[in-house]
């Protein structure tokens, strides 16, 4: 039984996105915010990038999904079969990260395309999505996402520094503005946005008393392997668990930050030596 109506499928294929609404019921969802919010090693080891005018917003990232309630969410078969049917085929993990945009203070992400920078990690073709659950409610006043839609249609754009971050060319985004619809994704926790790596998509910065956070679970094709080794993993088998397990798992306690091998810190065996060292440049 597929997961994604034949509407569903093409509205992906001419935007470039697609929202499921509540795809994570709340005890998932409360589930997963009472984990992050409690997981010290999380707020440990996020990495400030910078926007173009100096504000920070923080993430934190992993490159295997793990056991824990994070590892539940990107392994469960509800996510993973939508990303399948979107990509046609079999995906595995490429990364999970967790947005966090905090009140007041937290940074924007500029225009860009993650596609503008899993090209140079060996990616041949752009068979790559990814799926971002809200964590808490992302409106436009604390920075939530927003895309030009279809966009993804552009192919992929030259991207360069915009503060710490890859930004798109501005002058194609400035352009890309006149010929695609702007569309802010407003989300409530347990909603999923799954979108295209070629989208063009921004959020901005978060003046809000409230905390935007997301986890967002990145897939790559398994006949996209990358040609070479780099920062996110070659082909690995996604061991796909029942969607009954975020709960089970969850509900065990908040014991997953203990599964996951935060980029940065301890060595990921799945990338070669010279790249045990702290993301310097953007995710
Ligand atoms: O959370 C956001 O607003 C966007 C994050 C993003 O675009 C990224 O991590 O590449």
């Amino acid at each position: 039984m597929p997961y994604l109506t034949t509407t569903q499928l093409s509205e992906f294929e001419q935007n470039g996105f697609l929202i499921e609404r509540n795809l994570f019921d709340p005890e998932e969802t409360q589930l997963l915010q009472m984990t992050a919010k409690d997981d010290q090693e999380l707020d440990r080891r996020s990495q400030g990038r910078r926007d173009r005018s100096g504000a920070t917003v923080r993430l934190t990232l992993w490159n295997h999904p793990g056991d824990g309630i994070y590892g539940m969410f990107a392994r469960c078969k509800k996510l993973v079969g939508r990303m399948e049917e979107l990509l046609d085929g079999e995906v595995y993990h490429y990364h999970s990260k967790m947005i966090l945009k905090d009140p007041e203070i937290g940074g924007a992400w500029e225009w860009h395309q993650d596609y503008g920078y899993w090209y140079h990690y060996g990616c041949l073709q752009p068979l790559m999505a990814s799926a971002m659950i809200a964590v808490d409610p992302a409106k436009l006043n604390n920075g939530c996402l927003e895309v030009l839609k279809g966009s993804h249609h552009l192919g992929r754009l030259d991207h360069s520094l915009a503060g710490d971050q890859s930004g798109a060319d501005p002058e194609r985004v400035q352009i890309a503005m006149e010929y695609f619809e702007r569309v802010k994704v407003e989300l409530e926790p347990g909603d999923t946005l799954f979108f295209h790596c070629n989208l063009l998509h921004c959020s901005g910065q978060n003046h809000s008393p409230d905390p935007r956070w997301a986890m967002i679970c990145c897939y790559n094709a398994a006949r996209n392997n990358p040609f070479k080794a780099s920062r996110h993993p070659q082909y690995t088998p996604l061991e796909q668990v029942d969607d009954t397990l975020i709960k089970m798992v969850g509900l065990k306690r908040f014991n997953d930050s203990k599964d996951v091998d935060f980029m940065g810190e301890k060595v990921d065996r799945s990338i070669p030596s010279d790249l045990h060292k702290p993301m310097t440049e953007t995710v």
